[in-house]
């Protein structure tokens, strides 16, 4: 940009060509992608636990250090089969601020999702106001570790044990976190981690559940199929979360280039880092709880009275200038449709939620974004924060 004043939205071109997205996006190179699926052409064997499949199950036990990886076809239905291995029923405690599969596979399985508010400056579930929510219906906590960052798990296995309530995980996007020497996949019953294309380990789509515990994997394992595979265990329900094998070849790519990928994620983190910190009024949430991120958001939280604008106006401004800032979660899932009337005043009962889906936004990282799209992105923020009243005037009142 060469004026001081100008943006997009009041007419100028935007400052990217194309858009840039705040997922990973994993795209390995072409001769790599086409040799991967000629192998699979040439086995002439497509899914049904084929030998991609068990490589990439073999070589995520030995990365995770975890007993049992059972891959399946994307982790909204690896959520599922989590809750009916582990025999859940009744109402599941969990926090309200996370994608809204969470709590779907929940309400799939005929299970009341309870939503617990979260921790101001970690985002992760606030175990001191678990207790007020417990009665005879809850038989167990999903936690979910956001944003590369850890909800305290052992904490919340203390706490489970106590209670005597099941514990696992929605790990969707704490894939090679670490917290203390523990990866995440080892923590409660079960862990399930998302391989979607936004996801820092991509399958395109495609998840995991990671267990120590043999008789739950063998549960798993039969509830992925209705053709069943592995030790024969009763279940009563069965389904088709089979991963194929098109996507464990994009898996175990990804898989080899994690190390690099989550090294880019950083040194674009600690760039944002860097020129955000001089700007009032935004804040950039910094992975808490672990020892090792992967670094798979960038998420920060407009304070509008001292950055001059709401977040949904930065989001506009960067929208027009080809930066596809994203408001993750928006409305919050206790607000949307099914759960919208289960209580009557989200603002008492979940008031730091409330006020994180009026104010995070997150920032594009990933495959598709250099540090120059950084300093440039880093740019466009500092600029509407200091010219936030000439926007403001643009946005005509309607600011919130
Ligand atoms: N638990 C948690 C905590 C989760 O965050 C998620 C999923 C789940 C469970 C369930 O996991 P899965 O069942 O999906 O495995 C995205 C993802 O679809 C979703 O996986 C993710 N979380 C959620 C937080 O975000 P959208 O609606 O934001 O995706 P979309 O299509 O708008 O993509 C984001 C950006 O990336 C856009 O700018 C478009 C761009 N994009 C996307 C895809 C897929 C591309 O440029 N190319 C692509 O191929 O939901």
């Amino acid at each position: 940009m060469t004026k001081n004043n100008d943006f997009a939205l009041l007419g100028r071109a935007a400052a990217f060509a194309k858009p840039l997205p705040v997922g990973q996006l994993y795209f390995p190179s072409w001769d790599r992608y086409e040799a991967a699926m000629r192998g699979v052409f040439e086995r002439r064997y497509y899914t049904n636990q084929g030998p991609l499949v068990q490589q990439l199950e073999e070589r995520l036990q030995g990365y995770l250090g975890v007993k049992h990886a059972i891959c399946v076809t994307n982790a909204t239905i690896g959520l599922m089969m989590a809750a009916e291995a582990l025999e859940l029923s009744g109402k599941v405690l969990l926090p309200s601020f996370t994608f809204i599969a969470s709590a779907q596979s929940l309400s799939w399985t005929g299970i009341e999702p309870v939503f617990c508010d979260v921790d101001p400056l970690t985002h992760q579930i606030d175990i001191d106001k678990l207790d007020a929510l417990i009665d005879e219906h809850v038989t167990g906590i999903m936690g979910v570790n956001l944003w590369g960052s850890a909800c305290d798990p052992v904490a919340l296995e203390k706490y489970a044990q106590t209670r005597g309530l099941k514990l696992y995980f929605d790990s969707a996007h704490a894939f090679g976190c670490v917290v203390d020497k523990t990866k995440i996949a080892n923590f409660g019953s079960i862990e399930v981690f998302s391989f979607h294309a936004t996801k820092v380990l991509s399958a395109t789509e495609g998840g995991c559940l990671c267990t120590n515990d043999e008789m739950l994997a063998a549960r798993l394992r039969n509830i992925r199929s209705s053709y069943g595979a592995g030790k024969p265990v009763p279940v009563v329900k069965t389904s088709n979360g089979r991963m194929s094998e098109a996507q464990a070849a994009v898996a175990l790519m990804s898989l080899d280039d994690f190390p690099q990928n989550q090294q880019k994620n950083e040194t674009l983190f600690r760039l944002y880092e860097e020129r955000l910190k001089h700007i009032p009024g935004i804040k950039l949430v910094k992975p808490a709880g672990v020892t090792f991120s992967n670094y798979q958001y960038v998420v920060c939280e407009i304070d509008k009275n001292i950055f001059g604008l709401s977040r949904d106006s930065l989001i506009t401004v960067l929208k027009a200038e080809n930066v596809n800032a994203r408001r993750y979660f928006y409305p919050g899932t206790h607000r949307s449709i099914g759960y919208l009337n289960s209580l009557p005043d989200y603002n008492d009962y979940l008031p730091v939620t409330e006020h994180l889906c009026a104010t995070c936004l997150q920032l594009p990282v990933g495959a598709m974004v250099d540090s120059n799209d950084v300093d440039v992105i880093c740019e466009i923020i500092e600029k509407s924060y200091r010219y936030s009243q000439q926007l403001k005037s643009f946005f005509a009142g309607h600011d919130k």
